[in-house]
């Protein structure tokens, strides 16, 4: 569908037509969907836009990317179908490997997604079909299984639209976890080690606006960065800015 640009909801019913595209093109599954509408509404409840809290998250994970020994950025469908040139040139700048690992897992939509990702610009895609070699303990779901030379032996794993068990699995193992979730109640982002509350399309320009803004620091920069931040505080301010959004909103009546 054509959307006028002066659209009220323009940037909405843009995101809407990519997963509806990517989802008629085989890269995202209808689950998808009604996770893409759980996240609207927390996206509503933010004020579709980026908070101060998920500002600093953004700032500690471009740090931590920046001073890990080997990142992994984690594609799903969803992801793939919303910011494909995003997750290329992240990885490029950071430098981090990219993977594929889906919840809804056939070789079919693997290679549909590294397809997408090369034409974005990604030169290499990891963990399509047997190069998913290893598994990470603790997962029930086909999720677990991971490429030796991506996330499973990665130190820090960027996570978006992750499922919980599985962010939880990935710190068990030893990993830091940088999630990107518009929910700040969900297990995700309670488990993650640094939590994005923030849409994909908006944290994903931002994180490489961070990374290219941080890259020229020396390591004990970054470092103070990361360690001084703190995510549970961080999860708490994201849901006092959402009752400070919900306030204004009442002032009214
Ligand atoms: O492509 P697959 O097979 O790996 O499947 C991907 C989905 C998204 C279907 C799968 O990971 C899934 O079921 O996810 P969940 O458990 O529904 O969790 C999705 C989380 O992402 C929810 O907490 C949503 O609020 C959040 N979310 C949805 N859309 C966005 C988002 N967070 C950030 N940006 C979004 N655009």
């Amino acid at each position: 569908m054509r959307i006028p640009k002066g659209h009220p909801r323009f940037e909405s019913l843009r995101i809407r037509e990519l997963l509806v595209k990517g989802l008629r093109d085989g890269v995202v599954v209808p689950e998808g969907l009604l996770a893409h509408g759980r996240g609207e509404t927390f996206d509503y409840l933010l004020g579709e836009r980026t908070s101060i809290s998920a500002g600093k998250a953004v700032r500690a994970s471009a740090a931590l990317m920046l001073i890990s020994k080997s990142s992994v950025v984690s594609v799903n469908g969803n992801t793939a179908a919303l910011v494909p040139r995003e997750i290329s040139r992240l990885a490029s700048l950071i430098p981090a490997k990219v993977e594929v690992n889906l919840f809804h897992r056939s070789l079919e939509r693997e290679r549909k997604i590294a397809a997408v990702l090369h034409r974005s610009g990604v030169r290499e895609v990891l963990g399509v079909g047997v190069d998913a070699s290893v598994s990470i303990p603790g997962v029930s779901s086909r999720r677990k299984h991971v490429d030796p030379r991506g996330i499973g032996g990665a130190d820090v794993v960027l996570v978006p639209l992750e499922d919980g068990d599985r962010a939880m699995a990935l710190q068990s193992a030893g990993k830091r976890v940088v999630a990107v979730d518009l929910n700040p109640l969900s297990r995700t982002s309670q488990a993650a080690s640094i939590s994005i509350v923030d849409n994909v399309v908006r944290a994903f320009p931002r994180l490489i606006g961070e990374v290219g803004r941080l890259k020229s620091h020396d390591s004990s920069y970054l470092k103070r960065i990361v360690s001084s931040f703190d995510n549970p505080r961080n999860l708490a301010m994201a849901l006092s800015e959402i009752t400070e959004f919900l306030d204004l909103w009442r002032v009214g009546s």
